[in-house]
């Protein structure tokens, strides 16, 4: 090939990569868009943003450090061939000691920064500001369905502090063949749950309902996570991750609770069991529903138990009352797929 033509085809070749560099980089100040994201959700929480960042940066070093790895490999292919009619090898390069330093350190360096940057936005997303999350949720996982439970609710703006735990809620179940004064686990017996938690208001799913979680926009919100028999793992694809839900979290030593700093806009958004957890875990299906801080602490109102007594609205029935779909949106019970971010209507007769 002519000296001249190589020379162009390299010019060529650079200019497309310059001009492909600052598409992406003018493409707009955001880079949530969806060939940035390389197949994820947009998220929509801060620390989901964060993640989705990280996870964009990460695999345009990944793709940079691709071009570059694979212009050199066909680089040497197709310019350093043994020429014909010459007996002699090419020019041979082996330990040129600079270059092997080079391609030593030029790694750990790119490591060493993904390492940061992987640790900056873990320590933001597993970040806990302890006693300052306004909505305390109780999270209780079982085969194969869902309980929340608001434990403590504190908005900030006026309406007073709620305290909805409730220590005597809930049956104490104990396995009756269990005879044993001391158990397995910690010494208490199989099949005691007394580590779960119970609330005065509760949202329960069941083969016909799934279970809607209610919260508000704009407000820090911890989920505490416990399972009543397996491992489960709580997760809503749009806030980007999961965790792990254990029987006896303390116990265990897992880290059973995490925070969100907010949920920035209004909107139903699926939430799955994401560990295989028996039979019908494709159908551990439930739906978070963010709302104004306003319809919230109305929705709360409603479903709060009357001052005589007597009980407060079921959930269905007080989304309806603020003006929300009674049922969930995103997902049908009994819906096993896993792409699917709204539901087809529910079918009935025939
Ligand atoms: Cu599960």
């Amino acid at each position: 090939m002519a000296h001249g033509s190589r020379r162009r085809i390299a010019r060529r070749t650079g200019l497309a990569a310059t001009l492909g560099i600052a598409a992406v980089l003018l493409s707009g100040c955001s880079i949530d868009n969806a060939v940035l994201r390389f197949g994820w959700p947009s998220g929509v929480t801060p620390q989901a943003q964060m993640m989705r960042e990280l996870w964009t940066w990460s695999v345009v070093a990944a793709l940079i450090m691709g071009v570059i790895v694979w212009g050199l490999t066909f680089w040497t292919v197709i310019f350093h061939r043994k020429k014909k009619g010459d007996p002699d090898f090419p020019r041979q390069t082996g330990y040129n000691v600079p270059l092997e330093l080079l391609y030593t350190a030029v790694p750990f360096v790119i490591i060493a920064v993904l390492f940061y940057f992987t640790v900056v936005v873990q320590n933001f997303v597993n970040d806990k500001e302890h006693g300052e999350a306004d909505v305390v949720v109780d999270v209780t996982a079982y085969q194969w369905n869902w309980k929340f439970g608001y434990r403590t609710i504190d908005m900030g703006d006026g309406t007073p502090f709620y305290d909805g735990s409730d220590p005597d809620g809930g049956p104490q179940v104990v396995d009756p063949n269990d005879d044993d004064e001391f158990g397995p686990i910690h010494g208490k017996r199989r099949g005691d749950l007394s580590y779960l938690e119970y609330n005065t208001i509760e949202t329960l799913g069941s083969s016909e309902e799934i279970p809607v979680l209610v919260l508000p926009t704009n407000r820090r919100i911890e989920f505490v996570l416990a399972s009543s028999d397996v491992v489960h793992s709580f997760w809503v694809p749009e806030f980007l991750f999961k965790r792990d839900v254990l029987p006896n979290p303390a116990e265990n030593h897992s880290d059973f609770s995490f925070q969100i700093s907010e949920i920035e806009r209004e909107g139903a958004f699926v939430g799955r069991c994401a560990e295989m957890c028996g039979t019908y875990h494709a159908m551990m299906n439930f739906e978070v529903r963010a709302v104004s801080p306003e319809r919230f602490a109305e929705y709360i109102e409603l479903r709060k138990p009357t001052v005589d007594g007597g009980q407060g609205l079921s959930n269905a029935e007080a989304l309806e009352a603020i003006g929300e779909s009674p049922v969930s949106v995103t997902t049908v019970p009994f819906e096993t797929r896993r792409e699917a971010q709204t539901a087809i209507p529910f079918r009935s007769g025939n």
